[in-house]
């Protein structure tokens, strides 16, 4: 009999891909989808069409908030692992909604752990940690040891379910792993995260239907890695004979000019004729610089990045031009009107 996961957060990128990864290793998953007005599975609507009538791909109402859904839905399922994924992840976004950021990325996990202390079966955690946590002030390579200094409520609501998912592994001897994760990205990353924004923005430029794109700092760097060879690195984690903390990074940095620059190469254009930068997307307090030492995964997990940062950028600057390219025929058809520069971007 194959393992049963349930994954919070199934909606999401990460979701998506750790979906497609488990079920071709015979797993039964579960996902929690919280309930929004219109219907957002795109992600994994290839995964409900092929496994809904097996069973073996299964979705739920539930939501951070709801402790009583999370318990009563562990109760039900009996999984074998869980991966809390869930979070609202956007950096920027935090800013503005503080409280709901922290009460979601706390309440979450800890309504989880406990149901999982309480459980009769020994159902192994997933924390979904972020190289955010440690803030990123100095040019230095981060690993597990390196201390936090979380610089947005995001940040700091990390820290807080990272700390109490290690609090519970000493405490209880439970098998509670923090996945500390460095940017990772993908032709699923949402359209608000920088990396997405710059294909997206650029697969209608080479198609001459969006003239600019406009950014915040375009000097942060980051350690920027595939989603799906991340996916496999939880996995590995939640495999390995001890529950521990865990970098999954590539070891390399760029910043969002270098980003910017091999993705519009790829074209022929030069970036600068086309970016613009505004206030708006400027941050109260900025991660400066971002680079992963992995050496531990590597080491213990066998892990290791698969997908180069050119062979990444490529792979999302080609995804995004033919989603341009459906773009322009319903532009032509006059069914959809330009919101390129949507409001709701940050
Ligand atoms: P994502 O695409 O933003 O997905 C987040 C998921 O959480 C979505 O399914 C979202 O549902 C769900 N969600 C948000 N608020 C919720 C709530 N109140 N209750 C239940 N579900 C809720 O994020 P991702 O990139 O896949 O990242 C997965 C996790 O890893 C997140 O916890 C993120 O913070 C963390 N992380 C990500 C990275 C990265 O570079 N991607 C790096 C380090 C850590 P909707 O679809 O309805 O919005
Ligand atoms: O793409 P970003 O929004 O990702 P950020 O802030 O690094 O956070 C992502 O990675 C974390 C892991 O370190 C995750 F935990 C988190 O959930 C999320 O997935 O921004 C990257 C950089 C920042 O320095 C930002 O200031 O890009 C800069 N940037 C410049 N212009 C912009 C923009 N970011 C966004 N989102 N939009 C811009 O217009």
């Amino acid at each position: 009999m194959g393992k049963v996961a349930l994954i919070t957060g199934v909606t999401g990128q990460d979701g998506s891909y750790l979906s497609n990864f488990l079920i071709d290793k015979e797993y039964t998953v579960h996902g929690t989808v919280r309930r929004s007005s219109s219907i957002n599975t795109y992600r994994i609507d290839d995964l409900i069409s092929k496994y809904q009538e097996s069973g073996k791909f299964k979705l739920h109402y539930s939501d951070l908030l709801d402790s009583s859904s999370l318990n009563t839905l562990i109760q039900s399922i009996n999984p074998d692992e869980i991966y809390n994924l869930a979070a609202q992840s956007h950096v920027m976004v935090s800013f503005k909604n503080p409280v709901y950021t922290t009460q979601t990325g706390n309440m979450g996990p800890l309504s989880m752990l406990e149901a999982i202390r309480y459980s009769e079966k020994d159902v192994k955690f997933y924390q979904a940690s972020s190289s955010e946590m440690f803030g990123g002030s100095e040019k230095v390579s981060l690993n597990e040891k390196s201390p936090f200094d979380p610089k947005s409520p995001y940040a700091a609501s990390k820290v807080f379910a990272h700390n109490m998912t290690k609090m519970y592994r000493d405490s209880y001897d439970l098998f509670c792993v923090n996945g500390i994760l460095f940017n990772h990205e993908s032709p699923l990353r949402g359209q608000t995260f920088v990396t997405r924004k710059i294909t997206r923005a650029l697969g209608r430029i080479v198609l001459g239907i969006q003239e600019k794109l406009t950014l915040g700092n375009l000097d942060a760097s980051r350690d920027w890695g595939f989603a799906g060879d991340y996916v496999e690195g939880m996995w590995k984690m939640m495999q390995y004979n001890t529950p521990d903390d865990w970098v999954l990074a590539t070891g390399e940095t760029h910043t969002i000019k270098d980003f910017l620059s091999i993705a519009f190469s790829l074209y022929d254009l030069d970036w600068e004729k086309y970016v613009i930068t505004s206030e708006k997307y400027f941050r109260p307090n900025e991660v400066d610089y971002l680079l992963g030492d992995y050496s531990k995964a590597s080491e213990l997990l066998d892990w290791k990045p698969k997908t180069s940062f050119e062979d990444l950028v490529k792979l999302m600057c080609e995804s995004d031009l033919e989603l341009a390219k459906k773009d322009k025929v319903l532009l032509d058809e006059n069914l959809i009107t330009p919101t390129w520069e949507h409001p709701l971007s940050s």
